[in-house]
């Protein structure tokens, strides 16, 4: 085994984004790209030297290839360890777990979420600290300015290593150890749920259908649900990985996961069903007859939380990202608990967390997670809302209408229009930013404008500033609007309008959403030209 450094050039636009790099895989295949990346990794953490670190992906298309490269670069770079999944495979959260548990000083995941896989579609890698969440946007520019000057990188030339079967062996001087990818997850969430109670509750007849989209949490849900808790044999659907999740959008959305929320409402609905994304971070809650809006999950988790083993104690605070609505901002106030707003991108979370003063956290975009790792967290949302769902003997649709006449109702929804011409959204945006200063006391469909500017965070633990984190707009009465530019996309610009009003009439809060949020999306158009500056008549996608 050779060590060779390798002359190279910087690469344009490897700017790490919401969660990383995400390319077409074709552009993560091109000569060096990956290389360059990594290199990057390494001088955005001040070397690899000494270092272990934990390796795993999604499955998709590139993801073991992907692997080599990294493993290889790790080697001579002069890390001493890599714990890898086998065949390349773990899922975010348990990536997470692992660095954790093993403590390692990091972790590289391949994955580009919920996007589509294949070699035309997109491929991703991303970099957890040691603490076991997304590097900070520090440690991202860092990684940015090295892509810029770096001019060659280090790799072992080297076969293959075998990580198809779990045990130990050496790359060069580094320990490769190949690791069970669901063991230690399994385990974990054992401590957090009342496993017994949930097996009792399947054993009643409770039924339920997973759908894994073909992505990694399939063999995470089949050994949990399946063989833990007893679930029967199929409630897992689409669970064998598929490099190209079987031609669909890994994204647990009533879109993309249009066959499961038809199942829910028709005549053969499960008691509760639930999807994954590609690396297993994100969920979709539904129940006979009804979807749980991501929004509406973290607040439903938030106030009941305590009824499982690992949250009796209760919350110390919770934290939303700014565009995810505010229904968890009311339960934290009922319980006189500390409700963080922290910009898109789970990376926010992670110093709260760390610091001890959220215990759960969540975004519109289906995650929810805890402090049990760094990451989201699909199938623990899926555990919680059993153990829930178990303790409390109530469907689905009993707990959200319980917590609606409880605390009101954020109606809410998420337009996105996708690969806008990203000159054209810029410019929208820059528009709208220059109207803010005019818009309070000016009234609307949706009411009067009460506040409108651009969200900046200043992190109360490390006191950093995050700036130019979307533009909200909020009316008289409780209803919002915020205009973002999506920083996962990886065609043109995606441009994201979340629509929220409150509403705590008892007779008024089984409307459809889109019902009750028409004068907000009216209003959303007209103040910022959405028709006019993207060329559509109607979003692409609405969540
Ligand atoms: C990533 C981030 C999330 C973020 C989501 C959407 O999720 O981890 O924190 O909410 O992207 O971001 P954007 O609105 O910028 O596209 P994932 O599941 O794709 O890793």
């Amino acid at each position: 085994m050779e060590m060779i450094t390798v002359q190279t050039q910087p690469i344009e636009g490897q700017k790490p984004g919401t969660s990383g790099l995400r390319k077409k895989t074709k552009v993560f295949m091109g000569a060096h790209y990956l290389e360059n990346f990594v290199q990057a990794i390494w001088q955005g953490i001040d070397g690899a030297v000494g270092k272990s670190f934990v390796l795993g992906g999604d499955g998709r298309y590139f993801n073991e290839q992907a692997a080599q490269v990294i493993l290889r670069m790790a080697a001579a770079s002069g890390a001493t360890k890599v714990i890898v999944g086998q065949n390349a495979l773990l899922s975010t959260p348990a990536a997470s777990h692992l660095i954790r548990k093993r403590k390692t000083d990091g972790g590289i995941i391949m994955s580009a979420s919920h996007n589509p896989g294949g070699i035309d579609e997109d491929f991703g890698v991303k970099f957890n600290m040691a603490n076991g969440g997304p590097a900070p946007e520090d440690v991202t520019n860092r990684m940015f300015e090295a892509t810029k000057t770096l001019t060659s990188y280090d790799i072992l030339q080297a076969q293959d290593v075998d990580l198809s079967t779990v045990g130990s062996s050496k790359l060069g001087g580094m320990e490769v150890e190949v690791v069970d990818p669901v063991v230690d997850y399994a385990e974990l969430m054992e401590t957090l749920f009342d496993f017994a109670k949930i097996r009792v509750l399947f054993a009643g007849g409770f039924t339920m259908k997973f759908d894994a989209m073909h992505a990694v949490t399939g063999p995470y849900a089949t050994e949990i649900l399946e063989r833990h808790l007893g679930a029967p044999v199929g409630t897992v659907l689409n669970g064998d990985p598929k490099p190209d999740f079987g031609g669909g959008h890994p994204d647990p959305n009533p879109i993309w996961a249009k066959p499961l929320v038809d199942l829910v409402m028709g005549p053969d609905a499960p008691d509760f069903a639930a999807a994954s994304d590609g690396d297993g971070d994100r969920n979709m809650i539904l129940g006979r007859g009804v979807y749980v809006t991501p929004s509406d999950s973290l607040a439903v988790l938030a106030a009941r939380a305590h009824l499982a083993p690992g949250y009796a104690a209760g919350l110390a605070g919770v934290a939303r990202s700014m565009p995810t609505s505010r229904a968890v901002d009311r339960v934290a106030d009922a319980k006189g608990i500390a409700c963080f707003e922290t910009p898109t991108g789970w990376k926010f979370f992670g110093n709260l967390l760390d610091a001890g003063r959220v215990t759960l956290c969540g975004e519109e975009s289906a995650g929810t997670g805890s402090d049990h790792v760094r990451e989201k967290d699909g199938l623990w949302a899926v555990l919680l809302w059993l153990n829930i769902l178990a303790e409390t003997g109530l469907s689905v649709k009993d707990l959200l209408s319980d917590h609606w006449a409880t605390y009101g109702r954020n109606y809410y929804s998420r337009h996105d229009y996708e690969a806008v011409d990203a000159i054209r959204a810029e410019a929208m945006m820059e528009a709208l930013r220059a109207k803010l200063v005019d818009l309070p006391g000016q009234t609307f469909g949706a009411g009067m404008v009460e506040s409108a500017d651009e969200f900046a965070y200043d992190d109360p633990v490390d006191n950093s500033r995050s700036e130019g984190q979307g533009i909200r707009i909020v009316f008289a009465g409780g209803s919002r609007i915020v205009f973002r530019l999506s920083g996962t996309g990886t065609v043109g610009a995606t441009l994201r309008v979340y629509l929220e009003a409150y509403e705590s009439d008892p007779t008024k809060l089984q409307m459809e959403a889109e019902t009750a949020l028409s004068d907000i999306i009216a209003t959303a158009d007209k103040i910022a030209g959405i028709r006019a500056s993207t060329g559509r008549d109607a979003p692409d996608v609405k969540t």
